[in-house]
């Protein structure tokens, strides 16, 4: 089983609102076609949801935000989701949308709804799912599709888990060279903390959590869907790997 989570930025403009970028998503649709593996996807926010999130000032607290941003949120990201949905279906996957309150109650994750998305998973269906703006008794929070990668990882502990994003992987700060693999120390990267629910750091952060179960993480350049099938295939990867050191 892998876990792929797609990037906001690469299958959204983050620079324009609402603005999908349709012949990426469509790339790695038709890649993902070709894996003979059980396959759980998430997404991102990027110029859907995280461009609301942040016009209406709501982050990963839970808050009485504006009942108009969260409504904005949740609305653009079923819009977003669909466009992923369609993708998949025109490109011979079988999707299954799974919204993230199907399996979140408030900010716990419910583990009897996680093992039915792996269930789901091994039938040849690849359960979709995404980062939200989720109810938290009277209050709202932003969960961000990197959590739902940590929550999942957790229970379902699937053989790898791949984060698909718009740069080649994890890179030094200042000169950009790609870190091949993660040790310990932390580099920060030019715009990582611009996003609501924490941009590259967060990534890390649940790479890094990830790996302690033993599962190896790749960060790759979901502009080359290939990098996708190499890092499933084990074969001349590029991009950044955490490996998998069991913790926990
Ligand atoms: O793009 C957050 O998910 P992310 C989604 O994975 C929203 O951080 C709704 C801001």
């Amino acid at each position: 089983m892998i876990l792929i989570k797609l990037g906001g930025s690469i299958i959204t403009n983050k620079s324009r609102k609402t603005s999908p970028r349709k012949k990426a998503i469509d790339a790695i649709a038709k890649t993902l076609a070709g894996i003979r593996e059980p396959i759980i996807l998430v997404h991102g926010g990027g110029s859907y949801g995280h461009y609301w999130s942040v016009k209406y000032d709501m982050h990963t607290k839970p808050e009485k935000y504006d009942i108009e941003g969260v409504a904005k949120v949740k609305n653009s990201m079923v819009e977003l989701n669909k466009i992923i949905l369609d993708a998949l279906q025109k490109n011979a996957n079988h999707p299954y949308c799974v919204q993230p309150a199907c399996f979140m109650n408030t900010d716990k994750p419910m583990r009897n709804k996680i093992k039915e998305i792996g269930e789901i998973s091994k039938t040849g269906m690849i359960p979709v799912t995404y980062g939200d703006a989720l109810w938290h008794g009277k209050k709202t929070y932003i969960l961000s599709g990197d959590s739902i990668m940590g929550h999942v990882a957790k229970v379902l502990r699937p053989r790898l888990c791949i984060f698909a994003m718009n740069v080649d992987g994890l890179l030094n700060s200042p000169n950009g060279e790609l870190i091949r693999e993660y040790s310990q120390q932390v580099p920060t990267m030019p715009g990582s903390d611009k996003d609501v629910t924490g941009g590259m750091m967060r990534k890390v952060k649940e790479a890094k959590r990830i790996s302690q179960y033993g599962i190896r993480v790749f960060f790759v350049n979901g502009n080359k869907p290939d990098r996708i099938t190499k890092a499933i295939k084990d074969s001349k990867f590029h991009g950044t790997i955490f490996r998998g050191k069991r913790r926990v």
